[in-house]
């Protein structure tokens, strides 16, 4: 039966319901045309691959790297706010899918000499967790105890670890590009097929060292992933008081290189942007400027905003995690699209984990972190007499490090 209610066409005309429908679902289908041979010209884009190369045990242990990393850094708030924690640190919270979407796919265990290399910045503890580095030495580590990482006089922002190839922190803004830099051309006079990670915040962006490191990196073809977790903010400053881009990522182009935007908050997404800039390093058709947006649940330092017992989505919403400079409704925006809550349920949809699964991982991940800050609060603090003994490598140490 024929429809009689009537709509007015974009021509003013009046048309009947069916025939109005007819006609928008004729301009969709032309426009769904455009746009896929557009798609199609677009030869560089690749379309969102969901990890398909991944199987159930890399996506597991994925999910609980996501949940080490967050409940570490829950343990060191809760134990900040109760004054039994040594140290200190930039809560990473929110931002988990970068570290654990890019690391996973770089060579993390092997010979120094094979590893793929990652610069992280103050905010390093994430890079740290993802990379492999031990938990209890990282605890212990930014307690500043002689048991981590660097023997207590790194502490929370100079993580390191030769084992892993984490092969520095920087808290200074606009180092980690440098830094990059100079590792991925050592990478390249060696010529070896190592692929070097430079983690930054969307601050280095606006230091005159990013834009000296990439275009450096650029026109030698250096095997150099710069990553910029963009959460938005350097310290109280949003981002776009530094540029007039919306998306960092465009600036690769007036170096000649990609420049990628993916959602930082999807792991799978910041994976698979990942991976394709991994092969073209790898390749030796070097560097791609990955912009991942994301978003520190917590301020920009110290354990304001957190609150004992609870942490983000995962462990429960937490509403104390608003500050002068951001909006309740912008936090609780962000909270909404929690990474980890994301990819737990992606992963029970798929039936890689049941909810039984998924909380066992939750449980022992929890179980791991409490021996580690056990083995932190045991450790002993530096003896005074070594604070040199690190600070220099011989000339074999050096040969051996790049
Ligand atoms: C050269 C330099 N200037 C200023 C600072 C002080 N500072 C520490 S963190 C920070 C903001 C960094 O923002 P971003 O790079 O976006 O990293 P985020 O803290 O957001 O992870 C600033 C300005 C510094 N460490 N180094
Ligand atoms: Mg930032």
């Amino acid at each position: 039966m024929e429809e009689t209610k009537t709509a007015k066409g974009s021509l003013g005309l009046q048309t009947t319901r069916r025939s109005f429908l007819k006609g928008i679902m004729g301009a969709g289908a032309a426009v769904t045309a455009m746009s896929a041979g557009r798609m199609a010209k677009a030869d560089n884009v690749k379309p969102y691959n969901f990890g398909q190369d991944l199987g159930p045990d890399v996506l597991k242990k994925m999910y609980n790297d996501m949940l080490i990393i967050r409940w570490h850094e829950r343990t060191n708030a809760d134990k900040r706010l109760a004054g039994t924690y040594r140290g200190s640190g930039h809560l990473y919270a929110g931002e988990e899918a970068c570290a654990v979407g890019c690391i996973a796919n770089l060579r993390n265990t092997g010979p120094f000499e094979q590893l793929d290399y990652v610069l992280s910045t103050h905010r390093d503890h994430g890079d740290a967790l993802a990379k492999g580095s031990s938990v209890r030495e990282v605890a212990a580590e930014i307690a500043m105890k002689s048991t981590g990482l660097d023997h207590g006089f790194g502490a929370t922002m100079h993580l390191s670890d030769r084992r892993t190839g984490l092969l520095v922190s920087d808290s200074i803004i606009g180092g980690s590009p440098i830094f990059g830099m100079g590792v991925a051309s050592g990478v390249k006079a060696k010529g070896t097929d190592q692929v070097v990670v430079a983690f930054m915040g969307d601050g280095q962006w606006a230091n005159p060292m990013f834009h000296t490191g990439i275009n450096n990196a650029a026109i030698r073809d250096l095997p150099l992933i710069i990553f910029i977790t963009n959460n938005q903010y350097l310290q109280y400053g949003h981002y776009s008081m530094t540029t007039k881009l919306r998306d960092l990522a465009d600036s690769a182009a007036a170096y000649g290189i990609p420049g990628v935007v993916v959602d930082g908050m999807d792991v799978l997404a910041v994976y698979d942007a990942t991976n394709t800039a991994v092969k073209r390093a790898r390749a030796g058709e070097g560097p791609t400027l990955i912009e991942a947006k994301t978003y520190r649940y917590y301020a920009h330092s110290g354990v304001s905003g957190s609150k004992p017992g609870i942490m983000g989505q995962i462990f429960g919403p937490d509403s104390s995690a608003i500050n002068a400079f951001r909006s309740e409704r912008e936090v609780r925006h962000y909270l909404a699209l929690d990474p980890i809550v994301k990819f737990r349920g992606t992963l029970i949809e798929w039936g890689v984990l049941d909810e039984t699964a998924a909380t066992k991982i939750e449980t022992d991940v929890k179980a791991v972190i409490a021996d580690a800050f056990d083995f932190a609060d045991k450790s002993p603090v530096p003896n005074p007499q070594d604070a040199l003994k690190y600070v220099f490598a011989g000339p074999a140490d050096a040969r051996n490090l790049v």
